[in-house]
């Protein structure tokens, strides 16, 4: 295991779920957080916990990555300190809907493609060319399943996800002779409040999709990101797909 002690992390999606998981991981392995999402009051809350519990050096950026302006002007406003991210964790990211494609919301696509890929896009825009210049980096994007395989109403969900893997991809080809180092972690179902987003905040249908099995947690997929960022510095794990032992397809999920 390499230290990452003192290297700089953003995460987006900081606030909640597998982003707000990452947080801690990585405070504890001692390094300094940069800390994005939407939620500005949530981010300070986790800052506030980072600070006391690990001492941990955070600057809280509050961005929507689907907002390309406001991405282009977070990124500037940053302090001279702060921008020599080592490690971006690409992790925001919504579903929206399991409608049938025919009878599917478009504002709903617009907000999984604007934030999943587009926001993915706009971020990774911004922090990779000092990387390169820098020699030195790791950009950690959060995939899933559903760009693996597709499922019945994942339609546009699982069309952004599928595109993240293949732009993890290319980005590695475009890299290729540079140390920096490319990862996607694509998870099968984690407890978070994803199913509570994708139902617009029911949270009896959210409840259901976790009911009777033993879902990924948060903790289990930031504790594999931290391994991933934790390799020497000749290895570089490309892709994993990562699900609970109740499941073992984007559809088949054992319930009790
Ligand atoms: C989350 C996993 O299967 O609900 O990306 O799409 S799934």
């Amino acid at each position: 295991m390499v230290s990452i002690q003192g290297q700089i992390v953003l995460i987006t999606g900081a606030s909640s779920g597998i982003g707000a998981s990452c947080a801690k991981m990585f405070a504890k392995e001692g390094t300094a957080l940069i800390l994005a999402a939407r939620r500005r009051e949530k981010l300070e809350a986790l800052a506030a916990e980072l600070k006391t519990a690990y001492n941990s050096k955070i600057y809280v950026l509050e961005m929507d990555v689907s907002d390309r302006t406001a991405v282009e002007t977070s990124w500037a406003s940053l302090p001279k300190s702060w921008r020599n991210v080592d490690i971006l964790i690409n992790n925001a990211g919504l579903s929206r809907g399991l409608d049938k494609l025919q009878s599917g919301e478009i504002q709903n696509w617009e907000e999984m493609i604007d934030t999943n890929l587009k926001g993915l896009l706009y971020v990774t825009r911004s922090l990779l060319p000092v990387m390169v210049q820098r020699n030195q980096g790791h950009i950690i994007n959060i995939g899933s399943i559903a760009g693996h395989q597709a499922y019945p109403g994942g339609n546009v969900y699982c069309a952004t996800k599928a595109a993240v893997r293949a732009l993890s991809q290319g980005l590695k080809m475009d890299l290729l002779g540079t140390p920096i180092r490319v990862t996607s972690v694509d998870p099968g179902t984690v407890e978070t409040d994803f199913s509570k987003v994708r139902f617009r905040g029911d949270v009896e249908k959210a409840e259901k999709v976790y009911q009777g099995m033993n879902p990924l947690t948060p903790n289990d997929i930031a504790e594999i990101v931290v391994f991933c960022a934790t390799r020497p510095l000749n290895v570089n794990i490309s892709e994993l797909l990562v699900l609970a032992t109740d499941q073992s397809s984007a559809t088949m999920i054992n319930r009790q």
